[in-house]
């Protein structure tokens, strides 16, 4: 059989090292692009390294989408590549826009002229429905975003079914709920708490800082998550899928959940509520119905809210005794 192609924007990401990974056990030549920093952060995929082909190219310059494009002439793209953090969208609105949103539009203007018969993913979130009109939120759910970040998605979102629509090109959408995994960057939080509290659990720090405790996520684990990107690209036709748990909690539960793993029952006592650390505008509360991917797709997440909470925390404070030897 022919090997298949696929080319991963944001492969040095949390998504994207799952991806690469997922990809390669399915016999795909990977290619990544990735830009440049000052100092290397192959962190997350040092491990494949040596299995995947990485391109130079940044979602601000056209020309290295459409360089990256021509040398991997890919079957498939993964849009992954994003300023990811909401919190960093109020205070860089413009550049959240150019890397989130336009962005979009510079990948599929590049597979529009290279490649158009390439299968196009784009990275879409349930930060679109922000302050939300139903609960809980499905794919036909209207949105209303409350962050720079989350309307730069709005933008994504629709100039990927824009280009359905234009040009026949397959594009489709992941409307994926909150994941996460040991891989998470530390300014997220459930990550800032499973490493707060490795960190309180080896007597490294005395207290985590927080903001809003009472915001709900519906939070799976990317593992799974990935899996449904290259579900939704195996499809006869391009369609636009939300990918959930149906569960959510609060960020207090989720602080309660981690101090439980390792044992500590007075855990209010190290949570420092910080007010600057609330946002501008909140999403409350976000919970996904995915019942269209899980009929068509055939996806279901595997990984529960205590597992993937006892994971985060144990990974955490195995990286914390590595780091100290
Ligand atoms: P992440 O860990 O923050 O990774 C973002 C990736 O994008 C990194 O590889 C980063 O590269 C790359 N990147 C950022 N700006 C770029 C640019 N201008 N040009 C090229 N690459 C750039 O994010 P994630 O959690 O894996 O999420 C993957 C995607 O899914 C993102 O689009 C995110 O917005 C979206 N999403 C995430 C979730 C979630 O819960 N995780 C839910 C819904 C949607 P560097 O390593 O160089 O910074
Ligand atoms: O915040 C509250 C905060 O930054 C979750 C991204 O992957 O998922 C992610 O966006 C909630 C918010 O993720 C702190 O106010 C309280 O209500 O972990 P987060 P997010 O904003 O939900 C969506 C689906 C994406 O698409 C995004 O790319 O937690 N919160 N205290 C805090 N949040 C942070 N970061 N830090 C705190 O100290």
């Amino acid at each position: 059989m022919v090997q298949k192609r696929a080319l991963i924007t944001g492969i040095t990401g949390q998504d994207g090292s799952y991806l690469a990974e997922f990809l390669l056990s399915k016999n795909y030549k990977v290619f990544g692009l990735t830009r440049r920093t000052s100092t290397p952060n192959y962190e997350r995929i040092k491990h494949i390294e040596d299995k995947i082909n990485l391109i130079p190219g940044d979602l601000l310059d056209q020309q290295s989408l459409t360089s990256a494009l021509s040398y991997s002439m890919p079957d498939e793209v993964y849009n992954l590549a994003a300023q990811s953090f909401v919190a960093t969208s109020w205070s860089q609105p413009v550049l959240t826009g150019e890397f989130t949103a336009l962005g979009v539009t510079r990948m599929l203007e590049a597979i529009r002229q290279i490649k158009p018969e390439a299968k196009f993913y784009q990275a879409s979130s349930s930060e679109m429905f922000g302050k939300v009109k139903e609960t809980p939120q499905h794919e036909k759910t209207p949105f209303h975003p409350r962050s720079p970040y989350g309307v730069a998605k709005v933008y994504g979102y629709w100039i990927t079914i824009n280009y359905r629509e234009s040009y026949g090109l397959f594009t489709v959408n992941g409307i994926l709920f909150n994941h996460e995994s040991p891989r998470r960057g530390l300014e997220f939080v459930t990550r800032k708490i499973t490493h707060g509290v490795a960190r309180i659990f080896l007597r490294l720090s005395n207290y985590i800082e927080l903001g809003n405790l009472d915001a709900k996520r519906d939070w799976g684990f990317a593992g799974d998550y990935v899996q449904a990107m290259w579900m939704m690209l195996q499809q006869k036709k391009p369609d636009d899928y939300v990918i959930a748990t149906g569960e959510n909690h609060s960020v207090f539960e989720f602080a309660q959940e981690a101090f439980e793993v390792v044992g500590i029952k007075n855990w209010k006592k190290y949570v420092k509520v910080s007010k600057e650390l609330f946002r501008p505008a909140e999403v409350d509360f976000l919970i996904g119905d995915s019942a269209k991917a899980r009929k068509v797709l055939g996806w279901y997440p595997k990984v529960t809210f205590k597992e993937l909470v006892k994971m985060m925390v144990e990974a955490d404070i195995d990286l914390l005794k590595k780091n100290s030897r």
